[in-house]
């Protein structure tokens, strides 16, 4: 990495930090006994503390001694269904007692069940219940996530998630980007008719929000259950009009050609994958199309095909990974445990999982510029650990070692100590 100069004053000095940068090739891109400063919200130096001129310390309006702490890039969750009303346990037990996910959701519960209690929630209801959420993944070193909506299904709820999704964005020291997907699940009131919901999607829905700029994407559900090939087409087709970004749930339970559909329309991600073929990897890689994987909800159906994470390597597309989080497939606020189980269960390496959570995240939403990678220019998002090296992200089964979480150069959680012990940072 070339030194750059460092400026005469800086808002803040960050010292004595192991820093994985995720900027290079190198598993994680470390620094080691690193420095960085951070003027205005952006990284505007790091290097190795004794790359540091002399009088560093006096250019600095505050210091932080950081003790060989491991600080990476905010954590990015680039596919959630964070906000939703009421949860799903009964269907949990449901399943246990032998029902299947796809049998739960024909019979009128599943994604329905939560839509029902969607539209039964009060805005502020709707915002209580997903605001807990978010907290907790502000404190675990989160500084970006997206949002579907797509629990709605008719104009005015499909509005009012997303809605609750600015909302979020504007309350809570994080960016919250939102995504439509009005085209989730065939509300009960188009039984039979899914072709007359897509007309509602595509002449109502799609025109309202991008009119009023609550949401940078649209997503759909293309899927047996779901929406076809030709109604994701469509979507996605309007989508292109209005200017919106498009990505797809896609070959999630079967094999759909969702996948190369998606990288036809230059997806910013394709996501799930396990069913992916050859040929919708190859059109990905030539559309940059991102990889989402989504371990949570593989492993909470109990699903057994894996996302062909080694023809992804070979073809060269780039993985993220992320918690879905959603009252279905993946009740889960938890980057790390994610981290833990793309390892685990699908052949992720440590590194790979970390950069599935920051570097990869972020060009999945298209957001590469300004965030993902510890570097001169970026926006100074990151995390401190109370870890001594990287892997232990993806090394533990719970539990949250996170210090610090750090946006636009602002601490924005700190992990609190319990009475009696000190607190650090
Ligand atoms: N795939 C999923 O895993 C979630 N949505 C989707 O299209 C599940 C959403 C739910 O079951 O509520
Ligand atoms: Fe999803």
């Amino acid at each position: 990495m070339t030194p750059c100069r460092f400026p005469a004053t800086v808002d803040t000095l960050w010292l004595d930090a192991r820093l994985a940068t995720l900027a290079d090739q190198t598993p994680y891109g470390v620094i080691e006994k690193g420095a960085m400063a951070v003027d205005e919200g952006r990284i505007v130096w790091l290097g190795a503390v004794e790359a540091l001129p002399a009088d560093a310390l006096n250019r600095a309006r505050s210091v932080h001694r950081l003790d060989h702490a491991c600080v990476t890039p905010g954590l990015i969750d680039c596919h959630t269904h964070l906000v939703h009303a009421g949860n799903r346990a009964r269907e949990f037990e449901m399943r246990l007692n032998g029902a299947t996910y796809e049998e739960i959701a024909r019979g009128g519960g599943g994604i329905i069940s939560t839509v029902n209690a969607v539209r039964n929630a009060s805005d502020a209801d709707l915002y209580h219940q997903s605001a807990g959420r978010l907290k907790a993944m502000l404190a675990e070193g989160v500084t970006a996530v997206e949002i579907k909506s797509g629990y709605g299904l008719d104009t005015p709820n499909e509005l009012k998630m997303l809605r609750v999704v600015r909302q979020l964005d504007r309350d809570f020291p994080a960016t919250v980007m939102a995504t439509f997907l009005g085209a989730h699940a065939l509300p009960p009131e188009y039984t039979g008719r899914p072709d007359a919901y897509i007309d509602l999607v595509v002449e109502e829905m799609i025109p309202a929000v991008a009119a009023d700029g609550l949401a940078t994407a649209v997503d759909a559900f293309c899927e047996r259950i779901a929406f076809t090939l030709a109604q994701t087409e469509r979507v996605f087709s309007t989508a292109r009009q209005h200017g919106l970004r498009v990505k797809l749930h896609a070959e999630q339970l079967s094999d759909s050609n969702g996948a190369a559909l998606a990288a036809q329309f230059g997806a910013l991600s394709a996501d799930h994958l396990e069913h992916l073929n050859a040929n919708g990897a190859a059109a990905m890689a030539a559309a940059g199309t991102v990889a989402v994987l989504l371990p949570g909800a593989f492993y909470y159906l109990n699903e057994t095909r894996k996302p062909p994470v080694d023809l992804l390597r070979s073809k060269g597309v780039a993985m993220a990974v992320s918690t879905d989080c959603n009252p279905g497939t993946s009740p889960t606020t938890s980057p790390l445990l994610m981290m833990n189980m793309a390892c685990v269960s699908f052949g992720l390496t440590p590194a790979e999982a970390l950069a599935g959570f920051t570097v990869n995240a972020a060009r999945a939403l298209g957001m590469q510029a300004r965030w993902g990678t510890l570097e001169v220019g970026k926006q100074a998002d990151f995390a401190v650990w109370d870890i001594e090296e990287p892997a232990e992200l993806a090394y533990r089964m719970g539990g949250n070692p996170c210090r610090l979480t750090v946006k636009g150069g602002e601490i924005v959680f700190r992990s609190s100590s319990i009475a009696g012990e000190g607190c650090h940072g």
